[in-house]
């Protein structure tokens, strides 16, 4: 419930047993109407100017475009440098949601907006997080994504694989240039994958390791969404080139934990 001084990001989601143990059983969710109204508004507007203000201005729909901005635009860790978007990023609705649903104490690892560009926006491979990641631990990280626009099959909303979580072996797929991850997993290989239609201010949550894939935006707008990604409390450092870590911050070495100021708690359980 709201009382007249809190707004909607400052509350909890009704969440259920059951959507608990669904997240935990298959790897992701997804959960309607979790920002809405004027605050969803003033979300999407505080990552839609960043973005804009990150790119130059106005995007050049024919600029020369390589790698990752095939697939989308993609702008890391908004809430460092943008104060309206860290004011969502460490609401107490998401991270709560996060916690809940992992069952543990939760940092934010990094924020990044994903805009799919219309017409040319390629589609987002089959793939796991965790592996790019430079964490020793690879259990029970997980990422919010939110549509700041409605997400449909025709501008490229996401799709999971139930159960991919429990897959902790397999090599990162180059996203750029990708290997079939079901050759890669062949028992999931004719599984039929969930996907996820989302009205703006609807959300997923999916778990690092959970098989994920986004289609091309086929439509003539912007696909515009915003993920939250983040790391049980404890989480360690393992070494690996990652731009959120790179150039090493300060005085980190290999087995520190990702904490502090960086990396803020933002729910307890
Ligand atoms: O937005 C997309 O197209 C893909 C997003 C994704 O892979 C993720 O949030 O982990």
């Amino acid at each position: 419930m709201t009382t007249a001084n809190q707004s909607l990001p400052d509350t909890d989601y009704d969440l259920t047993q059951e959507q608990i143990d669904a997240y935990r059983r298959d790897g992701f969710i997804q959960l309607n109407d979790v920002i809405t109204g004027p605050d969803l508004q003033e979300l999407r507007d505080s990552v839609a100017r960043a973005v804009e203000s990150e790119s130059g201005g106005q995007i050049d729909p024919n600029r020369k475009r390589g790698g990752y901005e095939e697939i989308f635009i993609q702008k890391v860790n908004l809430w460092q440098r943008h104060p309206d978007v860290k004011r969502f990023v460490m609401c107490r609705r998401f991270a709560n949601l996060a916690a809940r649903l992992s069952g543990r104490s939760i940092r934010v690892w990094h924020d990044q907006a994903l805009f799919k560009e219309p017409r040319t926006g390629a589609k987002t491979p089959w793939h796991q997080d965790t592996h790019y990641w430079p964490h020793q631990q690879k259990d029970d990280q997980l990422t919010i994504w939110i549509a700041l626009k409605d997400a449909t099959i025709h501008n490229g909303c996401m799709s999971f694989i139930p159960g991919t979580h429990k897959i902790k072996t397999i090599e990162p797929i180059n996203l750029a240039n990708p290997q079939d991850i079901f050759q890669l997993a062949p028992q999931f290989k004719g599984i039929k994958p969930k996907t996820c239609e989302l009205k703006a201010g609807s959300v997923t949550f999916h778990n690092g390791l959970t098989f994920h894939y986004a289609g091309p935006n086929k439509s003539d707008g912007m696909r515009e969404a915003f993920a939250i990604l983040y790391i049980p409390d404890g989480t360690t450092y393992s070494g690996t080139a990652h731009c959120v870590t790179d150039p090493l911050l300060p005085g980190l070495k290999v087995g520190d934990k990702l904490d502090g100021d960086m990396f803020p708690l933002v729910s307890d359980v």
